[in-house]
């Protein structure tokens, strides 16, 4: 099969026909192979009907429906899980991605040898103080922290190599960061294209200003579990012991200067209390440390490592 266009979605029962008759005359005229996966998220209004509706016209279409409200990075999850095309290809549901982009994303997924390629809203039409600029700053953030040179890492137009949604996990709120989950498993080849963005005809947008906030808290779990989940003793270890070694060489020069030089009270100084707070500090830090370590050892996941390929075994 081509191609998988993976739709989720939540209260879009009015976009969905436009968008799947844009999505045909798309895959008719370029005479792809293809599966339409539309991810209910527990949708309050018509949203699953309209979709039984499509499949009865189209046998492309399928549909899951989650029993409650789990998040976009749920319903990504279980689509690439089921998702059967070469190249995959996320979209909203809501019409502000074009479908006509698609074959140049799949074009450069299998010529240029992307493993991801990321649409770039580069004419935005949100509004602009809760989304645009906000955006930015977000981008900007997660452009510095990760070392992955996108301008808009959100975007939900992507196109995907299969065996990349075969071999990551999208959960929580991470939708916003697959391609740091991506490269966290070596998938290092992340494209962008500038795509065209449209306004929205139907319905209300879904994310307020409470994602800005998730979504700095997720930047930084995504970037420290990248780099030491696997070895957490190698951070707090690092600060516990730093920590630790401050405190106990500020003990020792107030304890010489007190008994050679003045006869201040050592806890008259402030010092004495400055370098007793980082002592600490830094036990706790190591024994974070110490209890990562247990986690990680138990975790199922400890020695899961994606091998590419193999000869004589
Ligand atoms: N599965 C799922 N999809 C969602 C959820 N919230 C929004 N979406 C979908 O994600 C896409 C983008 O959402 P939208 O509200 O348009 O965000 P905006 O474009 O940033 O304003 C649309 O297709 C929504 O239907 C959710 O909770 N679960
Ligand atoms: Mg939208």
């Amino acid at each position: 099969m081509d191609l998988s266009i993976v739709i989720p979605l939540f209260n879009e029962d009015e976009s969905l026909p436009h968008l799947m008759e844009w999505i045909e005359r798309v895959m008719h005229a370029n005479n792809y192979s293809y599966e339409v996966i539309m991810v209910d998220d527990g949708s309050t209004d018509n949203s699953w009907e309209v979709i039984e509706e499509l499949r009865k016209k189209n046998e492309a279409v399928k549909g899951i429906k989650f029993q409650r409200n789990y998040g976009k990075s749920a319903a990504l999850n279980e689509a690439f899980k089921a998702a059967q095309g070469d190249v995959i290809i996320t979209m909203d549901a809501d019409m502000q991605d074009s479908p006509d982009e698609i074959p140049e994303l799949r074009r450069m997924i299998l010529e240029e040898n992307y493993d991801i390629v990321s649409g770039w809203k580069k004419k935005r039409f949100d509004n602009k103080f809760t989304k645009n600029i906000p955006s930015k700053l977000f981008n900007a953030a997660a452009r510095k922290s990760s070392g992955i040179k996108l301008n808009d890492f959100n975007c939900g137009l992507k196109a995907y190599k299969r065996k990349v949604v075969k071999n990551i996990e999208v959960y929580g709120e991470m939708h916003r960061y697959i391609p740091i989950l991506a490269k966290w498993s070596g998938f290092g080849r992340i494209g962008e294209k500038v795509v065209e963005h449209r306004a929205r005809q139907f319905g209300v947008t879904k994310f307020g200003w409470e994602r800005f906030v998730n979504g700095f808290l997720d930047l930084f779990s995504i970037m420290f579990v990248g780099k030491f989940g696997k070895r957490p003793m190698h951070f707090f270890g690092l600060w516990g012991t730093l920590s630790f070694i401050i405190g106990l060489s500020i003990f020792t020069y107030l304890t010489i200067s007190k008994f050679f030089f003045d006869t201040t009270g050592m806890t008259q100084r402030p010092l004495f209390f400055f370098a007793l707070f980082i002592m600490t500090i830094g036990v706790q830090l190591f024994l974070a440390g110490f209890i990562g370590e247990l986690i990680a050892r138990n975790s199922s996941e400890r020695n899961n490592y994606l091998i590419e390929q193999k000869v004589g075994l």
